[in-house]
């Protein structure tokens, strides 16, 4: 559980008036790997992490100090690790160094610091980890299945599977072990053990295969127990994609291991075996695309408690199948997160029953029926209604999202399906017994567990919708593994969706073991040539020894460990996939040896805008070059693994390969660049992706950006861009002196922007900046989802640009920050916050009356270059003084702050119009204002 301190403003500055400085405060927020109190992983020397609890301004941690121990009240007397006084400020990522831990051993820990002031807080709450089975050989359970020997699967009833045993001992401890191929949901005595879904989750099952560990200590009695569970088909052989089903396998198994410990010191272990039964229930078929047909009569009640008559079950067979690549897992599992209501219930005009929850989400519906036993209820998903008003279902291709429920009759029956996900907002019923009324459906949001959202709003109501849309892209699209959308017969985790929404994901939450646990997955499934597959887990080319890779989408493999480096200062992803990353741009450099990439095949800047033809004389078409758009790209990974090479040390490597992205660079401008500064086909993304990734000459870029406004312009202030150029544009232009463009595009409401399906009544972000037309009719249904979050990538100009809050590159993870938000778009305010791994990060801008006030709050351990934007330094007020050290740096006053609240306020003087400083100016004066 995390705890919040924080302290209003005003008190802050009176204890700092009257000089009475609140004493430190024990750290919080105690993780290990990211996660509070895991159970089960797999990772020999977790990071361990901690926030301060100091609250005077400039606080830092100058030292602290981390005991280990069997039991959370066991510190004093028998302390396994006692690190002593360990004078750094590191107070993330810091390795546990006590003795490595026995499998299924749990340490609990605690911490104290020490301030600037060398006052010691005291002692945190404890916390703790326990590790898992670690080593495949701890497993005795052998691979269980019910399932016949088959060439090809056809959808069935879920597995059940049971034991019952007896425990003659009093049980002190126990943990259940467990995984399968296909889903499981598990009961011991009866009782869920994990409120956590979909569960093994989905990893590269050949080469990774997540299990779980759960504490069922409390579930457990001395007597008769019984385990339970029941398996669905899930991304192992259900259907997922295009390519139909059997991705993994034909086969679902179970392996599952309970150990119990007694009082006396002995141990009993439960594993699967051919000890177990087998029968099947009432979940006749369950799938992730089509949904689940389920008869209540055949439910098997106490199916999963001891003394059930198990005498018709069927014997298992014990499956040979390997266990070398079970891990434990270490990222956020499926939950139910949150309830939905249904806002309306209403009859189409072709007279379908529809509930509308005013949201399109991933999760599913409960189910509250009384009816007569036999009647069955369908329950149809869609994400859109048409202009009509009807229901409209061909966006899903082939996923059914139906689900068919049989009543068994009685007093009132609920209902939840299990191993299957919709994507919706809209629900049709029919068969329901009488007329449905609101309370008869709920929405379930499910996804991986990201924990709350950071803050972005604003005085512009449609960007704050946008924000919330894309919130709302990423819940509905970071289950298991980061999906392109969660609704049609699709569902993958497309590399190059989340490497241009990686940045965004991590401004709306947290979610750094998210995407780690999915780098896990990309480097598992890279080819031994260094290329990468175009989804993760790869379900398409699994089978093939080596396939092109594109850019753009195999450059997440560069881009995301950058991205969690930068959000999280984790070094150790950078350590870990230093590999991968370099094979990929080996790769790339032996498909392009003269640095310009224009072979195989590309997607380029896919579902950019195209005129239709009636247009075309005034919006020629928007199309950039392949082999640009590729050259671009192998720029930038081999600029990112230089860098990454740079940060672990490896000298000869960083200078390789920026000799390499050198090479590349000049190569782009030879082959795209004009001598008069024309790029490529003078296309938006041309222009943006040449500035973003650094590609131009220095002297060149405030020309190009000039070009990319006129290019802005010559649309009338609409975007062409597809995937790669949408979330480099507004930073092309913002960044190079263009900063009003930036902010026209930003703000525009009619096609193509960002902002035109947030007035279409989005509530999420789609696929196609036109998925539904002005005219009401849909884009081309064969690909048209409703949510797709790619687009929404401009959240993180919205964060780092229009609120201002970004990570020092040179210091990443918000160790040291830069706050420097540029006002624009005619909004008067803007305020958001992110959970830095230090604490809170907040800024806030107003302006009224002339008067502009920036609100900061720093968390401790950390600094902060504050730019204030249109400020004259004598006119800069905070508690009431021109501040300290701040220096006037163009248009702009700039100034180091440690942690803290603070409150600037000045007359507000923005630059005139045309005289604003151009780009070159613009960024060079940011970057001597960053400490070296
Ligand atoms: C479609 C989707 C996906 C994209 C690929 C190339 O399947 O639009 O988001 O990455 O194409």
């Amino acid at each position: 559980m995390m705890r919040v301190l924080r302290c209003c403003l005003l008190c802050v500055l009176a204890s700092m008036a009257f000089g009475t400085a609140r004493a430190a405060e024990a750290p919080f927020a105690l993780t290990a790997e990211y996660m509070t109190d895991p159970v089960g992983i797999d990772v020999p020397r977790p990071r361990l992490a901690w926030k301060l609890g100091f609250h005077e301004r400039g606080a830092v941690q100058r030292a602290w100090q981390v005991q280990v121990a069997a039991a959370p009240d066991a510190f004093g007397s028998a302390p396994l690790w006692d690190s002593g006084r360990v004078d750094t400020a590191d107070s993330v990522h810091v390795p546990y160094g006590g003795p490595l831990l026995a499998p299924g051993q749990r340490v609990y820990w605690r911490v104290r610091a020490w301030n600037g002031a060398d006052a010691v807080s005291p002692w945190s709450v404890p916390a703790y980890f326990e590790a898992g089975l670690v080593r495949p050989a701890e497993w005795r359970a052998r691979w269980i299945t019910a399932d016949p020997v088959a060439a090809k699967s056809a959808p069935g009833p879920a597995m059940l599977l049971r034991r019952q045993f007896r425990l003659d001992r009093p049980v002190v401890r126990a943990r259940l072990y467990i995984t399968s191929l296909g889903v499981y949901e598990a009961q011991v005595n009866g009782r869920q053990v994990t409120d956590q879904v979909l569960r093994p989750g989905w990893t590269s099952y050949d080469k990774r295969l997540h299990y779980q560990t759960y504490d069922v200590t409390g579930h457990l009695k001395q007597g008769d127990n019984a385990i339970g569970a029941m398996l669905g088909d899930g991304w192992y052989r259900g259907g997922i994609g295009f390519n139909g089903r059997d991705h993994y396998g034909t086969r679902r198994a179970l392996l599952a291991e309970l150990r119990v410990t007694h009082a006396d010191g002995t141990a009993t272990r439960i594993v699967t075996d051919d000890r177990w039964r087998a029968s099947t229930g009432a979940v006749l078929s369950s799938d992730l695309l089509q949904g689940e047909t389920y008869d209540a009569r055949l439910e098997q009640p106490g199916w999963a408690a001891p003394g059930f008559g198990d005498q018709a079950w069927r014997t298992v067979a014990v499956l040979d199948h390997p266990k070398d690549a079970l891990a434990g897992q270490a990222a956020p599992g499926v939950r139910r997160i949150m309830e939905v209501r249904p806002q309306r219930i209403l009859r189409t005009p072709q007279g379908d029953t529809v509930f509308d929850f005013g949201q399109n989400m991933a999760g599913w519906v409960r189910l509250a029926v009384r009816g007569p036993a036999g009647t069955t209820i369908r329950l149809r998903h869609a994400e859109v209604l048409d202009k009509d008003g009807n229901f409209y279902t061909a966006n899903l291709r082939t996923a059914a999202q139906t689900h068919r429920y049989t009543l068994k009759g009685g007093p009132g029956e609920t209902w939840e399906p299990r191993f299957t996900f919709q994507g919706f907002r809209y629900v049709a019923v029919d068969g329901f017994p009488g007329r449905p009324g609101l309370e008869a459906l709920t929405a379930i949001v499910l996804h991986s567990d990201l924990g709350v959202p950071n803050r972005w709003e604003s005085s512009h109501p449609l960007l704050n919708r946008l924000v919330r849309n894309t919130e709302w892209g990423q819940r509905g699209n970071f289950l298991e593994v980061p999906t392109d959308c969660p609704q049609r017969n699709e569902r993958l985790g497309w590399t190059g969706d989340v490497q241009v929404f990686a940045r965004t994901a991590t401004y709306n939450f947290g979610s750094a073991a998210f995407l780690a646990k999915w780098m896990d997955d990309l480097a598992a499934d890279q080819k031994a040539d260094g290329s990468i597959p175009f989804v993760i887990p790869d379900i398409v080319s699994r089978k093939k020894a080596s396939i092109d890779g594109a850019a753009g989408w195999s450059d997440a493999v560069t881009v995301v460990p950058w991205v969690i480096y930068q959000a999280y200062g984790d070094r150790a992803i950078l350590a870990r996939h230093y590999g991968s990353m370099k094979a990929w741009v080996d790769h790339v450099a032996r498909r392009a040896p003269d640095g310009v990439w224009n072979t195989g095949f590309q997607f380029g800047d896919w579902l950019a805008y195209q005129a239709p033809a009636h247009e075309a004389r005034d919006y020629p078409g928007a199309t950039t070059g392949k082999d640009l758009v590729a050259t671009a790209y192998f720029a930038r990974s081999a600029d990112l693994l230089a860098r990454s090479a740079a940060v672990l040390g490896k000298d000869s490597d960083a200078r390789h390969y920026a000799a390499l992205a050198a090479r590349v660079r000049l190569a782009f401008n030879r082959e795209f660049v004009t001598a008069s500064g024309r790029v490529g086909e003078n296309t938006q993304t041309a222009y943006a992706l040449a500035l973003r990734f650094d590609l131009l000459p220095a002297e060149q870029r405030a020309a190009a950006a000039r070009r990319l406004a006129g290019a802005v312009a010559a649309r009338k202030d609409h975007l062409s861009t597809g995937f790669l150029g949408t979330p480099a544009l507004l930073f092309a232009l913002g960044d190079h002196g263009q900063i009003e463009t930036a902010w026209r595009l930003l703000t525009r409401e009619t096609y193509p922007s960002w902002l035109y399906p947030v007035k279409q009544g989005a509530t999420t972000i789609w696929e196609r900046w036109d998925g539904i037309r002005p005219d009401g009719g849909f884009q081309d249904a064969a690909m048209n989802s409703f949510n797709h979050y790619a687009y929404g990538a401009v959240v993180e100009w919205m964060y780092a640009v229009a609120a201002g809050i970004d990570t020092d590159p040179a210091a990443p993870g918000y160790r040291r920050s830069i706050v420097r938000p540029r006002p624009g778009g005619g909004l008067t305010w803007v305020d958001a916050a992110v959970e830095t791994p230090y604490g809170r990060l907040a800024a806030r801008w107003d302006l009224r009356g002339g008067t502009m006030r920036l609100a900061v709050a720093v968390p401790p351990n950390t600094r902060s270059t504050v730019v204030l934007p249109g400020a004259v330094l004598e006119e800069l007020s905070l508690d009431g003084e021109v501040p300290p050290g701040a220096r006037q740096t163009g248009n702009d006053v700039t100034l180091r702050i440690g942690a803290g609240h603070y409150l600037f306020t000045y007359p507000w003087r923005p630059a005139t119009p045309g005289a604003a400083p151009d780009g070159a100016g613009d960024r060079a004066a940011v970057a001597a204002a960053l400490p070296k």
